[in-house]
This record gives C-alpha cells, structure tokens and sequence, in this order.
C-alpha cells in the first residue's frame, strides 16, 4: 500500500538534482560561472575558493570560503599545503554538502595552490561515498609552466596524486586551445568551457530523458568510474559521411591521445528527426576501429522533432594511457606564426 508519506518521500527523491559541479580555485570557479551562463538546469552549482574577492563577485549561489584563518580571504599564491590544512578543517562540511549527489564534477586548473590541492583532496574523500567524484582539469599552457617553477611543482604533485589514486580524470589542455588563438584570451577559455557545458548537459540528458536511446544512472556511474584518464570532443558535424564526422571529432580533441586496449567511450549524439539508426550505428563503428575496439562503449541519442543536417556530439574519450597528462605538460605546438627575418 502506498501511503501520503511514501509519495512526499519519491517525490523529494526526484526533485533531487542527481549532478553538481563543483569549481574549485579561480580557473574552477570562473568555469562553473560560464556554465551557468550556458544554462545547465537540473544541475547545483557550487564554487569552492580561498580567495573571498572572487566568491564575491561569483553569480555562484552556494559559495565556500576557506582558510579564513590563516589566508584571510587573499588566496593562496600557490600554496598548497595551506589549502589542505584549511581543507582537512572544512572536510566534514564539504562531504556533507556534496554527497546527496550521483555525479559530482570537480573542476580546477592546475598550477596554482587551491584548484591543486582540492581537486585530489575532494576526489579521496568522495571515492568512498554513492557520489562518482568526476574530476575534470585544465592542465596549463607550456609557457606557465616554462616560466614558473612553483606552478609547475603544483601541476606535477597534482598529477602524481590522481595516477596514484587511479580511476576517471577528464584532463584537457589548455596548449590545445591555440587553435582559437585568434580570439581574446578569455573568449578562449568560455570556448573550453562550453565544451564542458556540452559534457554535463549530455550527461545530465542522459539520466534525466530515459525514453532517448540512453543508459541508466548506475551503468553510466560504472562507465565513468572505469573509464580512468579521459578527454573530450566536442563538435557539430555533418551526418552525411558518418566516417569522416569521427575521424574529424577524434583530431579535436583536447588532450593528444593514446588509446589503450583497455579503452572506454562514452558518446552523445544530438540530432535532429533525420537521425538514423543506420547513422548511429555508422558512428559508433567508426568510432570503435579508430579506437582500437574499446572494451566499453556507451551512448545516448537526443532526437529533436524536426529535421536538421548537423548532429552535435559530444564524446569521453576514456581509458587513455597514463602518460599521456604528463606529455601534454612538455608538448610544445609548432609555432603559427613564421619568425621574422632578421
Ligand atoms: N583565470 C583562469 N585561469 C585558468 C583558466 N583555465 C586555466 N587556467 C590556469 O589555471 C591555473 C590555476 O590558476 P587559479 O585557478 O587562478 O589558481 P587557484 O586554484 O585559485 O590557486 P591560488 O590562487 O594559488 O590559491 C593557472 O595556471 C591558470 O593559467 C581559466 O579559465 N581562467
Ligand atoms: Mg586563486
């Protein structure tokens, strides 16, 4: 029998978004702004800083300062260790505040000293709970880390920590960037940033829209969580030449990669009412010779009501080889622009 109790008690239960992202540091939290210019409904916003002039002008309604004490609300030029003490002090409340999701994104770039050291820190103490901790990073352009020994330290224990902890880490490099180099540099970053809009919103479609082609909450959890190093494609792509759309998407992603047999890809196709199964299935084959046959493949469609030529995938490149962050910290890009003659 289903009592008044039981219905208030699921109806509380589906009002619960199942997804948070979490900025941490000035780079994560001036990412989680940009998403929620983008929009992402569904979705808790959280921003996480030690330096309370940023909070402050943050449109992030749950907003958390730490480390009063000892930073006073100035950041913590690249200190590490303070932010894990302030951390280790504010962990009970953090936890607390963030276990009620499925998915949590944690977003930071690395190099300075709050993005570093919470984004492993939070990633730890999340493993343990229901919460998937989804931690996303921007790896630095090559010139910071050239110019800056601290930054690169930070950058490195970062890495070092994530490889020990294993499990999912989404890495994007900034050095990949350099394609828009063309735009101002914060436009650069908002362009990174709706790749990551387009990340959570296919995900958050995924579980919120089951009657799409789509898998359930507990297998995506369980893909994501095997999926270990990942990146991501973002793009809008002729559906014509299925083929050609994943050999293009798979030379823009945002860190170089290198499959490994124990690969894993997580793909979102969102199209209009012309989508195909044939197509889908074109993509998805495609999408497994280039990889080299990867052990897991989830997807999801979107089918919008009306027609329409283009398809926007959105792809998690998963299970890519260890090395492959670190590279990205010592890939130099070919210069775009030829020196002047002497
Ligand atoms: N401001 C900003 N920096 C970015 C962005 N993406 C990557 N970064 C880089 O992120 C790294 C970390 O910088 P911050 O996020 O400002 O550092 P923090 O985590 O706040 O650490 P502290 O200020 O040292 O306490 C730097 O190398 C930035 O160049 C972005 O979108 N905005
Ligand atoms: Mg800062």
């Amino acid at each position: 029998m289903t009592t008044g109790t039981d219905v208030e008690e699921w109806a509380a239960l589906a009002a619960t978004p199942s997804v948070a992202v979490v900025g941490l540091g000035g780079a994560g939290c001036e990412a989680v702004q940009d998403l929620l210019t983008l929009g992402i409904p569904g979705v808790q916003a959280f921003a996480v800083n030690t330096d309370a002039k940023q909070l402050l002008s943050s449109g992030v309604e749950r907003r958390i300062l730490l480390g009063q004490r000892e930073l006073r609300g100035r950041g913590s030029a690249g200190d590490r260790q303070v932010v894990l003490r302030a951390a280790e002090d504010a962990r009970e409340e953090l936890v607390r505040r963030l276990r009620p999701f499925e998915i949590v994104f944690l977003l930071a770039g690395l190099g300075g000293g709050t993005g570093s050291a919470l984004l492993p820190f939070l990633s730890r103490h999340l493993r343990g709970t229901q919460t998937l901790p989804v931690p996303v990073v921007f790896l630095p352009f090559c010139v910071e880390l050239e110019t800056n020994v601290g930054r690169r330290e930070n950058v490195e224990a970062t890495i070092d920590e994530l490889e020990e902890m294993g499990g999912l880490v989404v890495a994007l490099a900034n050095e990949k960037l350099r394609r828009f180099s063309t735009l101002p540099i914060h436009r650069v970053f908002q362009v990174r940033n709706a790749y990551l809009h387009s990340m959570v919103s296919s995900l958050v479609d995924m579980i919120e829209n089951p009657s799409q082609i789509s898998v359930d909450l507990s297998t995506l959890k369980s893909h994501l969580r095997s999926s270990g190093l990942s990146t991501l494609i973002v793009g809008e792509y002729h559906i014509s030449e299925p083929e050609r759309l994943v050999h293009q998407a798979l030379s823009e992603t945002l860190l170089d990669y290198h499959p490994s047999p124990k690969g894993a890809a997580l793909i979102h196709l969102d199209g209009g009412s012309n989508l195909t199964l044939q197509t889908l299935d074109r993509v998805l084959a495609a999408f497994r010779q280039r990889l080299g046959d990867p052990q897991q493949l989830a997807f999801g469609t979107r089918v919008r009501p009306d027609p329409c030529e283009v398809v926007r995938l959105t792809a998690v490149i998963g299970g890519l080889r260890s090395r492959t962050m670190r590279d990205a910290l010592t890939s130099r890009p070919r210069p775009t622009v030829p020196m002047p003659a002497r």
